[in-house]
Order: structure tokens, then C-alpha cells, then sequence
């Protein structure tokens, strides 16, 4: 049976953390079985925010070594550097001939981004295109989304209608795939913002290399609301409840069953069994990582494979593409 094809990215703007890997990276893993899987670093979108060469260089091959210390599995889900496949750019172009400017600047996502930058840069407003090319490229059968991110994908189908429909049929039209563990978690700091790996107060994050010491102290310093009963209430108390949730996706645990084990204890109590929680998660991720960082030729040879699989599908997308809008085909 052919198997569906699934694909995602990250952008390597900051070092992973725990929302990355709940909203995602535990989510492919647990796909990569039924789907035929692509899971991009997609270094092109990092640049529409300002980032230090060196970093984002070093940062690329990281997540590498991260999405397989995660359990990305290189034998059975392809990993690829965004900037490695130059058809993204080529598409994109394509695309953005037939995206208008009106739908561009409806984005929630571009109106809160651009909000308190002086200069914006115009990779900001086009950057929903680049998401488009990456994801009708390779004919992805379904694109896992936050919610965040659904009006993009709502884009890309639309762009990829209006091509089928003036050229026929070139591009599968992708659907969103919304996961169902997959839970937001919000910053530890500001628990009505999202959890952001860009975040650069870094006790609101928990990155997926912080030791041991460094999550018991984020998670004793995680913003928590006044009274002390460990009950979940989204509303009333959000800091708390953001907890429950990490706590949740960790153990597989319902609220109702965390709450009930929790009675009559201190917020410090449930505080210090979910820094264990996460301290066993991350541990056996970083002694692999720390394994894996070390073995660049390994980590290189995953790349080429991923490149060389990633080259040949957009290729195809990409000629079918030129010659439907009638580009005279290269001499090869
Ligand atoms: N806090 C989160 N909770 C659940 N899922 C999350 N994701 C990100 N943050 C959370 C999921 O991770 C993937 C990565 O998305 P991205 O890097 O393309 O951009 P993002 O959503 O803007 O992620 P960040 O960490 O907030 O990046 P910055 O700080 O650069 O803006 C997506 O699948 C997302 O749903």
C-alpha cells in the first residue's frame, strides 16, 4: 500500500524546547511508522527574524542530532535542510505570482510578528508563500499544524486550488492534521504567551539540552497563581494549569488523575515530581544527542540521504510546475 506522505518543519531560530518537542517532534515520531515523513529545518524561514551566522550554522546540524536523539528514525522518515533544496526559493516564486497581497497582510501570525518591529522585512509578509512551496513541493498528503498556524495552511491550499484550476492538476491539495495530544504549552513566564524558543527570557523556556538543575529551577520559578491547591482551571489559573499540561503530555496522565493524586499537597510537591518528569524525558535525549553531535560525518551522511530523496520529489514538482506556466525547459 502506498503510504500517505507527512511533512513538517522547525525553524531553527533558538534551541528546541519542550513545546517543540510536545507540539511536534513527539508527534512525528509516533507518525513516521504510517507515513511517508519529511521533517525539514526550515533555516530559510529562521532569517525572516535576525540571526547570528554562526549560531544559526551550528544550530541547523543540532536539531539534526536533536530530531534523532527525539527518535526520529533516519531509516524510516527523511530529514532535510530547507536551504539544501534551492526549489523551495524556485516555488515560492512561482507562488507568490498568484497569491495576492490582500491575503498576505490577513495573517494573524504577520500582524503579531510585525507589531513591534521598526523595519519590516518583506520575507516576514512572504514568508505563508515559502511555507506553501515547501509543503506542495513534495506533494504532502498532510502537514501537521498548531493551531497557530492553520490560516497558513488554509493559504496554501488556496494558492494550490488556484494554480490546479488555471493549469490542471499539479499540486496535491494538503490537509491539516491536527494531532490529538498535541497540547500548546505556554510560556513558564508569561503563561498566556506561547512557550517560543526564541523567547530570550530563558527562564520561560525549557530547552530539550538544559540539565538537570536547570529544569528544577525554571519549573520552581514557573509563574503559578495564588492559592495553593493543584487543580486545573485554564482560566482562573493558567500558570498552573500550563504545568498540568506539560505534566499531561509527559505521563499520558488525565488532568482528573493528576488532580486527585495531588490532593492535599503543596504546588511544591506537584512542582518537584514534574521537574522529575521532565529530567527523565530529557536525559536519555541529551546522552544521545551528546553522542550523536559528536558524529558529524553520521549526521552529513543522514543529510545527503535526505537531500539526495528531497532533490529528486521537488524536482519533479518543480519542472511540472515550469512547464505549466510555460518556461522553456533547460538543455540538460
Ligand atoms: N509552545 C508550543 N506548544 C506546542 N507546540 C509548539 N510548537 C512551537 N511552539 C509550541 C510547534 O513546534 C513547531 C515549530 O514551529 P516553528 O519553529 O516553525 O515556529 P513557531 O511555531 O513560531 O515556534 P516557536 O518555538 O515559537 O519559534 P519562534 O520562537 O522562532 O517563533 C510547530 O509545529 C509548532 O506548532
Amino acid at each position: 500500500m502506498i503510504k500517505k506522505t507527512i511533512l513538517s518543519g522547525i525553524q531553527p531560530s533558538g534551541n528546541l524546547c519542550i513545546g517543540n518537542y510536545l507540539g511536534a517532534i513527539k508527534q512525528w515520531e509516533q507518525m513516521q511508522d504510517d507515513y511517508e515523513s519529511i521533517f525539514l529545518v526550515v533555516d530559510m524561514h529562521s532569517i525572516t527574524t535576525k540571526q547570528l551566522p554562526a549560531d544559526l550554522r551550528s544550530r541547523c546540524l543540532s536539531f539534526v542530532a536533536q530530531y534523532i536523539a527525539c527518535g526520529i528514525d533516519p531509516n524510516k522518515s527523511n530529514i532535510i535542510i530547507q536551504s539544501h533544496i534551492p526549489q523551495h526559493a524556485e516555488l515560492m516564486w512561482v507562488l507568490s505570482c498568484f497569491t495576492y497581497q490582500g491575503e498576505l497582510s490577513r495573517m494573524t501570525q504577520y500582524k503579531s510578528k510585525s507589531k513591534n518591529l521598526k523595519n519590516i522585512n518583506a520575507g516576514l509578509f512572504t514568508y505563508p508563500i515559502l511555507m506553501a512551496a515547501d509543503i506542495l513541493l513534495y506533494q504532502a498528503d498532510l502537514v501537521p499544524v498548531g493551531s497557530d498556524q492553520k490560516q497558513h495552511l488554509e493559504l496554501c491550499r488556496d494558492i494550490a486550488l488556484r494554480f490546479n484550476n488555471k493549469f490542471s492538476e499539479t499540486f496535491k491539495i494538503p490537509e491539516p492534521f491536527i494531532p490529538k495530544n498535541g497540547a500548546r504549552i505556554m510560556s513558564l513566564q508569561n503563561p498566556t504567551d506561547k512557550m517560543s524558543k526564541s523567547d530570550v527570557n530563558l527562564n520561560s523556556i525549557i530547552s530539550l539540552l538544559d540539565e538537570p538543575n536547570i529544569v528544577r529551577k525554571k519549573i520552581n520559578r514557573s509563574v503559578t497563581d495564588s492559592g495553593s491547591k493543584v487543580v486545573y482551571n485554564q482560566k482562573d489559573k493558567p500558570g498552573l494549569s500550563n504545568l498540568i499540561n506539560i505534566y499531561k503530555s509527559l505521563s499520558n496522565e488525565s488532568a482528573d488523575y493528576i488532580e486527585n493524586r495531588y490532593k492535599g499537597k503543596m504546588y511544591s510537591d506537584f512542582k518537584s515530581d514534574l521537574s522529575d518528569l521532565i529530567i527523565d524525558t530529557l536525559s536519555p535525549i541529551k546522552l544521545e544527542y551528546d553522542y550523536l553531535i559528536k558524529n558529524k560525518d553520521y549526521l552529513l551522511k543522514i543529510l545527503k540521504d535526505g537531500t539526495d530523496y528531497g532533490y529528486k520529489k521537488s524536482q519533479n514538482t518543480i519542472s511540472k510546475v515550469y512547464r505549466k506556466i510555460g518556461f522553456v525547459p533547460r538543455v540538460r
